[in-house]
């Protein structure tokens, strides 16, 4: 229920399971900053659909910055340090975003946080990512941190089996979610973004999470 996931929220930060918390807003400070950033990452590695391995092209649209980016094709999922676009190293990860992405991992308890990757993902409406788990990192001690902007969206977050039960979590423009430890491995999704038309974003929501890869 919505009143007990809520019921133990400090300061906005809220411990959804062990080895996961929210930090409510913890984005807004700089919003202004991220959205500068990604557009300068988008003059260089423009948001894509990539192909999955099953041959479906998927309905979010992404791309990287930072040394590794995550990449798609009928061949699988993997890192790669060059755009398969342009065959060019990916954009540089933006101070801000580097900034951020450590000190909410520290908030969270996991210090000196070093991410290698950034994967951008951008949903229009009707856009969704199935349940799945992220694996493809080398070390697994790292956390995971996602940041959230523009139209809200509702993300499944499930057990260590697929086919475990999951839980309903809204997550709203400037929401921060550190992942790791117990939750690292945790089975996670996006239910299908609801047309909606946000005031600095428009009709879009778009995802960052960052990563050690390699
Ligand atoms: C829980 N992105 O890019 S971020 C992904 O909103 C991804 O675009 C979603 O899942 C999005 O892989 C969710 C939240 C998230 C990210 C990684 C996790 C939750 C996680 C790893 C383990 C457990
Ligand atoms: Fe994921």
């Amino acid at each position: 229920m919505q009143a007990d996931l809520f019921a133990d929220e400090h300061d906005g930060q809220l411990q959804l399971a062990s080895g996961a918390m929210l930090l409510r807003g913890y984005a807004l400070a700089e919003q202004e900053a991220f959205l500068t950033a990604i557009d300068v990452v988008l003059e260089s590695a423009p948001f894509r659909h990539m192909t999955t391995p099953g041959g479906y092209v998927m309905s979010v649209a992404m791309t990287n910055c930072g040394r590794y980016g995550w990449v798609s094709d009928v061949s699988g999922y993997r890192y790669s340090e060059n755009d398969p676009q342009t065959n060019q190293p990916w954009p540089a990860m933006p101070s801000a975003f580097l900034h951020l992405a450590r000190a909410a991992a520290a908030v969270a308890g996991f210090v000196e946080f070093d991410p290698d990757a950034c994967l951008i993902n951008c949903y229009q409406p009707g856009a969704r990512l199935s349940l799945h788990q992220d694996r493809n990192e080398r070390d697994m001690s790292a956390p995971i941190v996602s940041v959230s902007l523009g139209l809200p969206a509702t993300f499944l977050f499930g057990g260590l089996r697929c086919g475990d039960s999951t839980q309903r979590i809204p997550l709203q423009h400037g929401d921060v979610v550190v992942w790791g430890g117990p939750a690292r491995l945790r089975y996670h999704g996006v239910l299908t973004l609801k047309p909606g038309n946000h005031p600095l974003l428009g009709t879009r929501r778009i995802n960052l999470t960052f990563r050690k890869a390699g």
